[in-house]
């Protein structure tokens, strides 16, 4: 029976939301739209079996074409990232960094992040999650001039606290990462360095952005962000010790069955990546968020570091009205068709609550098709709903031209 048959309401719910997406502008960052290839095996039959234990050791029967769809997997993972290992099982990057703490540290230990306010993870030591309840997170910080990761104070700390690992990639972070200086002072307390590359993965897997081999010792990703796949987690290392207490870590350490219908979506995922087009699809992402922040500047928002070289930016809303909060823009966006979160800014006087600015990112914007010259259009729309905040008239008026733009702009098939 189909769904709209047996469900009407979760069906009319699901129709209502594609429609939702297909006429609004997604600029969260960390969204993106997969192909319909990949919807089709999260959709599978594959959702209905346990496959517990890895390729060719499970613990029930009938797992013979789950070792084929795993494997497939992992070497595409292993391919796109030119790594030796990959874990494809982690249910999402929060589960995937849980596993890599586990897999590198015992409970207790110290290890080295920065703070969720000024553009780290949850699973990167805020107080109430497990990476602070079990291990003991203290923090390097960002250059206040530069608004950009202040390697000094990552120095400092690290041969104050000698932590057991250091970890580097982030959630709201505009600028290039390197890798490689984080490595370097490592090296110098004894701590091993681990990447959480979930928002740049695409950008990585096609040199967008500069790999976090050979310097990490363990890379954690999301799966869905910039590389297009399903909600899921995946670990990499080219340490032979590390991958089996990764393997560990993930079953039984803090997973039952995998989720095979996504680990197969997973597969598909790293197919599309590993094509050329995907390539050219993660260079236009940076291309339109350059666009897109230096339309923004024109009009007189800040970007905290000035900037952009990956797929995000950080709009500082008080430069073009002291007033503005996030919370305001997020509001107004939404009510004119535009799908963003307020963020905090580096020291935001405000509570997280309201902030003072919004992240926004191309990714979902790039699948859709749109390029540089449609970013001034986004930033137009943008700024005129901000400046129409207090007016629902005008909201719904550029809400109606969003939807009527988004037109031109297909949804991935
Ligand atoms: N919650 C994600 C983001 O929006 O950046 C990170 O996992």
């Amino acid at each position: 029976m189909s769904l709209v048959q047996s469900d009407p309401k979760i069906a009319e719910l699901i129709a209502v939301e594609q429609r939702r997406q297909e006429s609004t502008l997604e600029l969260i960052a960390s969204e993106n739209h997969v192909s319909k290839a990949v919807m089709e095996a999260a959709g599978s039959c594959l959702t209905n079996k346990y496959a517990e234990g890895y390729p060719g050791h499970r613990y029930y029967g009938g797992c013979g074409n789950y070792d084929q769809i795993e494997n497939i997997a992992i070497d595409r993972a292993k391919e796109l990232f030119g790594c030796q290992f990959a874990n494809v099982q982690p249910h999402s990057g929060a589960n995937a960094n849980l596993a890599a703490f586990m897999a590198m540290m015992q409970p207790g230990d110290y290890y080295l992040s920065l703070v969720l306010s000024s553009g780290g993870h949850l699973s990167h030591g805020m107080k109430l999650n497990t990476s602070a309840i079990f291990y003991k997170p203290d923090h390097y910080e960002l250059d206040p001039k530069t608004e950009t990761i202040d390697f000094e104070s990552v120095r400092r700390k690290a041969h104050e606290v000698k932590p057991k690992m250091i970890l580097c990639g982030y959630s709201a972070y505009p600028r290039t990462i390197d890798f490689k200086k984080f490595r370097e002072i490592c090296d110098e307390v004894g701590a091993l360095l681990f990447a959480d590359i979930a928002h740049i993965a695409g950008l990585v897997a096609t040199g967008a952005h500069p790999s976090p081999f050979p310097h990490a010792h363990v890379v954690s990703t999301t799966t869905h962000k910039t590389l297009r796949g399903p909600r899921g987690g995946l670990i990499l290392t080219n340490d032979e010790a590390l991958s089996k207490a990764i393997n560990r870590s993930v079953f039984p350490g803090s997973q039952g069955g995998p989720l095979m219908h996504i680990v197969a979506a997973k597969a598909v995922a790293f197919g599309e990546a590993l094509k050329p087009e995907f390539k050219t699809y993660c260079q236009q992402i940076v291309k339109n968020a350059q666009a897109l922040a230096a339309a923004l500047q024109k009009q007189g928002y800040r970007l905290q570091s000035g900037g952009t070289d990956n797929h995000l930016m950080l709009v500082d809303l008080r430069a073009r009205n002291e007033a503005f909060t996030g919370a305001d823009a997020e509001q107004a966006m939404e009510a004119a068709g535009m799908i963003a979160n307020k963020n905090a800014i580096y020291n935001d006087p405000r509570p997280p609550k309201l902030t003072s600015g919004v992240r926004l990112g191309t990714p979902a914007l790039t699948t859709r098709g749109l390029k540089e010259a449609d970013m001034v259009t986004v930033a137009d729309l943008l700024d005129r709903a901000l400046m129409g905040k207090d007016s629902p008239e005008t909201l719904a008026k550029i809400r109606d031209e969003v939807a009527e733009f988004c037109k031109k702009f297909p949804m991935p098939h």
